[in-house]
Protein backbone atom coordinates (compact mmCIF):
# COMPACT_ATOMS: atom_id res chain seq x y z
CA UNK A 1 0.00 0.00 0.00
CA UNK A 2 1.47 3.25 -0.93
CA UNK A 3 0.06 6.18 1.01
CA UNK A 4 1.12 10.11 -0.44
CA UNK A 5 1.23 12.28 2.13
CA UNK A 6 1.49 16.25 2.26
CA UNK A 7 2.75 18.25 4.40
CA UNK A 8 3.92 22.17 4.24
CA UNK A 9 5.97 24.17 6.08
CA UNK A 10 8.74 27.51 6.19
CA UNK A 11 12.05 27.46 7.68
CA UNK A 12 10.59 27.90 11.15
CA UNK A 13 8.58 24.67 11.36
CA UNK A 14 10.62 22.33 10.04
CA UNK A 15 11.27 21.08 13.27
CA UNK A 16 8.13 19.91 13.54
CA UNK A 17 7.30 18.59 9.93
CA UNK A 18 10.86 16.52 10.71
CA UNK A 19 9.38 14.78 14.31
CA UNK A 20 5.91 14.53 12.10
CA UNK A 21 7.29 12.20 9.57
CA UNK A 22 9.88 10.38 12.02
CA UNK A 23 6.29 9.52 14.06
CA UNK A 24 4.64 8.08 11.01
CA UNK A 25 7.81 6.28 9.51
CA UNK A 26 8.71 4.65 13.24
CA UNK A 27 5.04 3.40 13.50
CA UNK A 28 4.72 2.06 10.27
CA UNK A 29 3.56 -1.77 8.70
CA UNK A 30 6.33 -3.70 7.21
CA UNK A 31 4.33 -3.04 3.66
CA UNK A 32 3.27 0.61 3.98
CA UNK A 33 4.87 3.04 1.54
CA UNK A 34 5.16 6.22 2.76
CA UNK A 35 5.80 9.29 0.14
CA UNK A 36 6.31 12.18 1.49
CA UNK A 37 5.76 15.79 -0.73
CA UNK A 38 7.01 18.33 1.38
CA UNK A 39 5.74 21.86 0.02
CA UNK A 40 8.22 24.80 1.03
CA UNK A 41 8.39 28.33 0.17
CA UNK A 42 11.93 29.03 -2.14
CA UNK A 43 13.48 30.12 1.06
CA UNK A 44 13.94 27.05 1.99
CA UNK A 45 17.13 25.54 0.96
CA UNK A 46 17.84 21.57 0.42
CA UNK A 47 20.55 22.10 3.41
CA UNK A 48 17.74 23.08 5.99
CA UNK A 49 16.07 19.86 4.54
CA UNK A 50 18.97 17.31 4.89
CA UNK A 51 17.97 16.21 8.74
CA UNK A 52 15.17 15.06 7.17
CA UNK A 53 15.92 13.70 4.50
CA UNK A 54 18.48 11.46 6.22
CA UNK A 55 15.97 10.47 8.83
CA UNK A 56 13.21 9.33 5.25
CA UNK A 57 16.48 7.34 4.16
CA UNK A 58 16.50 5.01 6.93
CA UNK A 59 13.51 3.73 5.81
CA UNK A 60 13.76 2.36 2.73
CA UNK A 61 10.39 1.90 1.83
CA UNK A 62 9.50 5.35 1.94
CA UNK A 63 10.52 8.24 -0.16
CA UNK A 64 10.59 12.38 0.18
CA UNK A 65 10.33 14.98 -2.66
CA UNK A 66 10.53 18.71 -2.16
CA UNK A 67 8.30 20.93 -3.56
CA UNK A 68 9.65 23.97 -4.24
CA UNK A 69 6.27 26.31 -4.30
CA UNK A 70 7.99 29.94 -4.50
CA UNK A 71 7.45 32.91 -2.75
CA UNK A 72 5.85 32.78 0.18
CA UNK A 73 2.58 34.28 -0.39
CA UNK A 74 1.52 38.21 0.60
CA UNK A 75 -0.66 37.89 4.17
CA UNK A 76 -3.57 40.44 3.85
CA UNK A 77 -4.87 39.67 7.02
CA UNK A 78 -3.68 39.27 9.94
CA UNK A 79 -5.05 36.04 10.92
CA UNK A 80 -3.84 34.68 7.67
CA UNK A 81 -0.97 31.87 7.27
CA UNK A 82 0.87 31.82 4.13
CA UNK A 83 0.92 28.47 4.37
CA UNK A 84 -2.85 28.03 3.69
CA UNK A 85 -2.20 29.72 0.06
CA UNK A 86 0.09 26.01 -0.30
CA UNK A 87 -2.26 24.22 1.12
CA UNK A 88 -5.46 25.50 -1.56
CA UNK A 89 -2.54 23.81 -4.13
CA UNK A 90 -2.44 20.19 -3.27
CA UNK A 91 -5.15 19.20 -5.73
CA UNK A 92 -3.11 21.03 -8.66
CA UNK A 93 0.68 19.88 -7.33
CA UNK A 94 0.06 16.38 -6.61
CA UNK A 95 -1.01 15.43 -10.08
CA UNK A 96 0.81 11.37 -9.54
CA UNK A 97 -2.03 10.26 -7.33
CA UNK A 98 -6.03 10.71 -7.00
CA UNK A 99 -6.14 10.76 -3.09
CA UNK A 100 -3.77 11.91 -0.68
CA UNK A 101 -3.13 12.63 3.83
CA UNK A 102 -2.47 15.76 4.08
CA UNK A 103 -0.96 17.15 7.85
CA UNK A 104 0.09 19.73 9.70
CA UNK A 105 3.63 20.19 10.85
CA UNK A 106 2.67 20.13 14.50
CA UNK A 107 0.61 16.26 14.55
CA UNK A 108 2.34 13.26 15.49
CA UNK A 109 0.98 9.87 14.59
CA UNK A 110 0.71 7.01 17.07
CA UNK A 111 0.14 3.91 14.72
CA UNK A 112 -0.05 2.73 10.90
CA UNK A 113 -2.19 4.80 8.54
CA UNK A 114 -3.61 2.86 6.02
CA UNK A 115 -6.81 2.03 7.58
CA UNK A 116 -6.93 6.46 7.76
CA UNK A 117 -6.14 6.29 3.89
CA UNK A 118 -8.62 3.52 2.44
CA UNK A 119 -11.43 5.50 4.00
CA UNK A 120 -14.08 5.33 1.11
CA UNK A 121 -14.28 9.07 0.01
CA UNK A 122 -17.28 8.70 -2.83
CA UNK A 123 -18.07 12.10 -4.22
CA UNK A 124 -16.79 13.81 -1.18
CA UNK A 125 -13.74 16.32 -1.52
CA UNK A 126 -12.45 15.65 1.63
CA UNK A 127 -12.72 13.99 5.09
CA UNK A 128 -11.73 15.19 8.54
CA UNK A 129 -12.07 15.39 12.01
CA UNK A 130 -15.43 17.66 13.33
CA UNK A 131 -13.87 20.64 15.61
CA UNK A 132 -14.58 21.17 18.73
CA UNK A 133 -14.40 25.05 18.77
CA UNK A 134 -18.03 24.70 17.56
CA UNK A 135 -18.83 24.26 21.42
CA UNK A 136 -16.54 27.45 21.73
CA UNK A 137 -18.36 29.85 18.94
CA UNK A 138 -22.09 29.25 18.70
CA UNK A 139 -22.20 32.54 15.65
CA UNK A 140 -19.27 30.92 13.97
CA UNK A 141 -21.41 29.35 10.81
CA UNK A 142 -23.63 32.65 10.32
CA UNK A 143 -20.07 34.83 9.96
CA UNK A 144 -18.45 32.70 7.55
CA UNK A 145 -22.19 32.21 5.56
CA UNK A 146 -22.63 28.21 6.63
CA UNK A 147 -26.12 26.77 7.76
CA UNK A 148 -24.26 25.25 10.72
CA UNK A 149 -21.36 23.42 11.82
CA UNK A 150 -22.61 19.87 11.65
CA UNK A 151 -19.49 19.22 9.30
CA UNK A 152 -16.98 21.64 10.41
CA UNK A 153 -13.85 20.18 10.46
CA UNK A 154 -10.29 20.90 11.83
CA UNK A 155 -8.26 21.05 8.74
CA UNK A 156 -4.93 20.08 10.40
CA UNK A 157 -5.65 16.41 9.05
CA UNK A 158 -7.37 15.91 5.73
CA UNK A 159 -8.14 13.42 3.59
CA UNK A 160 -8.02 14.78 0.39
CA UNK A 161 -10.39 13.55 -2.77
CA UNK A 162 -7.65 15.38 -5.47
CA UNK A 163 -9.26 13.61 -8.38
CA UNK A 164 -12.45 14.97 -7.74
CA UNK A 165 -11.11 18.14 -6.39
CA UNK A 166 -8.94 18.47 -10.01
CA UNK A 167 -12.04 17.69 -11.83
CA UNK A 168 -14.21 20.65 -9.66
CA UNK A 169 -11.62 23.01 -9.90
CA UNK A 170 -11.64 23.03 -6.02
CA UNK A 171 -8.37 24.97 -5.64
CA UNK A 172 -9.88 28.23 -7.54
CA UNK A 173 -12.78 28.14 -5.49
CA UNK A 174 -10.67 28.12 -1.92
CA UNK A 175 -8.67 30.89 -4.08
CA UNK A 176 -11.83 32.95 -4.50
CA UNK A 177 -13.54 32.31 -1.45
CA UNK A 178 -10.59 33.99 0.68
CA UNK A 179 -11.28 37.25 -0.78
CA UNK A 180 -15.62 37.18 -0.72
CA UNK A 181 -15.95 39.82 1.60
CA UNK A 182 -16.13 37.45 4.63
CA UNK A 183 -14.49 37.93 7.74
CA UNK A 184 -12.97 35.54 8.91
CA UNK A 185 -11.13 33.80 12.06
CA UNK A 186 -9.48 31.06 10.60
CA UNK A 187 -9.27 32.03 7.29
CA UNK A 188 -7.56 28.43 5.89
CA UNK A 189 -9.94 26.49 8.16
CA UNK A 190 -12.98 28.43 7.13
CA UNK A 191 -12.45 28.71 3.33
CA UNK A 192 -11.99 24.75 2.93
CA UNK A 193 -15.40 24.18 5.07
CA UNK A 194 -17.06 27.19 3.10
CA UNK A 195 -16.14 25.90 -0.07
CA UNK A 196 -16.25 21.64 0.87
CA UNK A 197 -19.34 22.21 2.61
CA UNK A 198 -21.90 19.10 2.03
CA UNK A 199 -18.80 17.34 0.61
CA UNK A 200 -16.93 16.72 3.65
CA UNK A 201 -16.74 13.30 5.86
CA UNK A 202 -16.46 12.77 9.16
CA UNK A 203 -14.00 11.20 10.53
CA UNK A 204 -13.51 9.53 13.77
CA UNK A 205 -11.64 11.58 16.61
CA UNK A 206 -8.78 9.73 17.24
CA UNK A 207 -7.65 10.73 13.88
CA UNK A 208 -7.05 14.37 15.16
CA UNK A 209 -6.84 14.60 18.84
CA UNK A 210 -6.19 18.10 19.42
CA UNK A 211 -5.07 19.80 22.48
CA UNK A 212 -8.45 21.30 23.38
CA UNK A 213 -10.43 17.49 22.73
CA UNK A 214 -7.44 16.21 25.06
CA UNK A 215 -8.26 18.92 27.91
CA UNK A 216 -12.20 18.82 27.89
CA UNK A 217 -12.08 14.98 27.77
CA UNK A 218 -9.49 14.53 30.43
CA UNK A 219 -11.87 16.96 32.73
CA UNK A 220 -14.53 14.41 31.82
CA UNK A 221 -16.52 16.66 29.52
CA UNK A 222 -17.02 16.53 25.69
CA UNK A 223 -18.40 12.66 23.46
CA UNK A 224 -18.17 10.44 26.62
CA UNK A 225 -18.51 7.13 24.29
CA UNK A 226 -15.53 7.92 22.43
CA UNK A 227 -13.39 9.16 25.49
CA UNK A 228 -11.47 6.19 26.42
CA UNK A 229 -9.96 5.23 22.76
CA UNK A 230 -9.31 8.99 21.63
CA UNK A 231 -7.54 9.64 25.45
CA UNK A 232 -5.58 6.38 25.12
CA UNK A 233 -4.90 5.71 22.18
CA UNK A 234 -5.28 8.37 19.49
CA UNK A 235 -3.84 7.55 15.99
CA UNK A 236 -3.17 11.00 15.60
CA UNK A 237 -2.16 14.21 18.36
CA UNK A 238 -2.68 17.49 17.40
CA UNK A 239 -0.93 20.40 19.08
CA UNK A 240 -3.03 23.11 18.62
CA UNK A 241 -1.45 25.38 21.27
CA UNK A 242 0.36 28.25 20.49
CA UNK A 243 3.12 27.16 22.60
CA UNK A 244 4.10 24.17 20.27
CA UNK A 245 5.84 21.11 22.75
CA UNK A 246 9.54 21.41 20.82
CA UNK A 247 9.00 25.19 22.12
CA UNK A 248 7.63 24.04 25.93
CA UNK A 249 6.27 20.66 27.43
CA UNK A 250 3.25 20.86 29.89
CA UNK A 251 1.23 17.94 30.48
CA UNK A 252 1.79 14.25 29.10
CA UNK A 253 1.09 14.96 25.59
CA UNK A 254 3.14 16.96 25.08
CA UNK A 255 5.67 14.57 26.51
CA UNK A 256 4.66 12.00 23.80
CA UNK A 257 5.69 14.28 20.87
CA UNK A 258 9.50 13.67 22.65
CA UNK A 259 9.18 10.08 23.21
CA UNK A 260 8.70 10.74 18.94
CA UNK A 261 11.36 13.31 18.09
CA UNK A 262 14.70 12.29 15.87
CA UNK A 263 16.69 14.51 17.64
CA UNK A 264 16.10 12.48 21.16
CA UNK A 265 18.03 9.37 21.90
CA UNK A 266 16.33 6.78 23.94
CA UNK A 267 18.11 7.13 27.02
CA UNK A 268 17.74 10.66 26.68
CA UNK A 269 13.72 10.39 26.14
CA UNK A 270 14.10 7.76 29.12
CA UNK A 271 15.47 10.03 31.65
CA UNK A 272 13.57 13.14 30.58
CA UNK A 273 10.32 11.09 31.13
CA UNK A 274 11.77 10.15 34.32
CA UNK A 275 12.20 13.57 36.03
CA UNK A 276 8.85 14.74 33.95
CA UNK A 277 6.83 12.27 36.22
CA UNK A 278 8.79 13.29 39.31
CA UNK A 279 8.96 16.96 38.83
CA UNK A 280 5.60 17.15 36.91
CA UNK A 281 3.32 14.94 38.44
CA UNK A 282 4.68 14.79 42.00
CA UNK A 283 5.82 18.55 42.45
CA UNK A 284 3.56 20.88 41.82
CA UNK A 285 3.37 22.18 45.08
CA UNK A 286 6.36 23.61 45.64
CA UNK A 287 7.21 27.23 45.80
CA UNK A 288 9.24 29.46 43.20
CA UNK A 289 12.87 29.65 43.42
CA UNK A 290 13.47 29.73 39.59
CA UNK A 291 16.95 32.13 39.94
CA UNK A 292 18.49 29.54 41.78
CA UNK A 293 17.64 26.57 39.60
CA UNK A 294 18.46 28.43 36.34
CA UNK A 295 21.90 28.91 37.72
CA UNK A 296 22.44 25.35 38.61
CA UNK A 297 21.07 24.34 35.07
CA UNK A 298 23.32 26.60 33.52
CA UNK A 299 26.57 24.37 34.66
CA UNK A 300 24.93 20.86 34.24
CA UNK A 301 24.69 18.37 31.50
CA UNK A 302 22.33 16.17 31.64
CA UNK A 303 23.93 13.19 29.54
CA UNK A 304 26.08 12.40 32.70
CA UNK A 305 25.69 10.72 36.07
CA UNK A 306 26.56 13.81 37.53
CA UNK A 307 23.74 15.84 36.74
CA UNK A 308 21.12 12.84 37.12
CA UNK A 309 22.20 12.96 40.91
CA UNK A 310 21.86 16.81 40.77
CA UNK A 311 18.34 17.08 39.25
CA UNK A 312 17.31 15.08 42.17
CA UNK A 313 17.64 17.67 44.01
CA UNK A 314 15.39 20.16 41.94
CA UNK A 315 12.52 18.55 42.68
CA UNK A 316 11.97 21.61 45.08
CA UNK A 317 11.16 23.46 41.69
CA UNK A 318 8.60 26.37 41.21
CA UNK A 319 5.47 25.84 40.03
CA UNK A 320 5.83 29.08 38.00
CA UNK A 321 8.24 28.72 35.49
CA UNK A 322 7.43 25.17 34.71
CA UNK A 323 7.27 25.45 31.34
CA UNK A 324 10.43 27.17 31.42
CA UNK A 325 12.17 24.87 33.62
CA UNK A 326 11.32 21.53 31.43
CA UNK A 327 12.25 23.96 28.14
CA UNK A 328 15.24 24.32 29.56
CA UNK A 329 15.76 20.07 30.39
CA UNK A 330 14.87 19.82 26.86
CA UNK A 331 17.43 22.12 25.78
CA UNK A 332 20.13 20.58 28.12
CA UNK A 333 19.54 17.30 26.31
CA UNK A 334 20.15 17.95 23.46
CA UNK A 335 22.95 20.25 23.78
CA UNK A 336 21.13 23.21 22.33
CA UNK A 337 22.43 26.21 22.93
CA UNK A 338 20.52 29.81 23.08
CA UNK A 339 21.04 31.71 20.16
CA UNK A 340 21.79 35.24 21.77
MN1 LIG B 1 -1.92 22.60 13.43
Amino acid sequence: MTIPIVLISDEKFLIGTHTTINSILINSFENTKYVFYLLTPETVTQSDLANIFTTVQKFPNSSIEHVNMGLKPTLTKKNWKSAARFKFRIPDVITDHDKCLYLDSDVCVTADLTDLFNTELAQNYIAGVRSFLIGKSQNHHYNIGLPNLMQYVNTGVLLMNLKTMRDEDVSSKFLSAIDDGTDYKYVDQDCINKVCYNRIQLLPTKFNVTCVTYDLLSEGRGYTQEADEILNNPVIIHYTRKLKPWKAISNKQDLYWHKVSPIHSAQSYQLFEQIFNNVIVDKLKYRSRNKKLKKKLKYANLKNQKLKEKLTAYEKHPQNGLKRFLYKLYRLINNRRKKQ
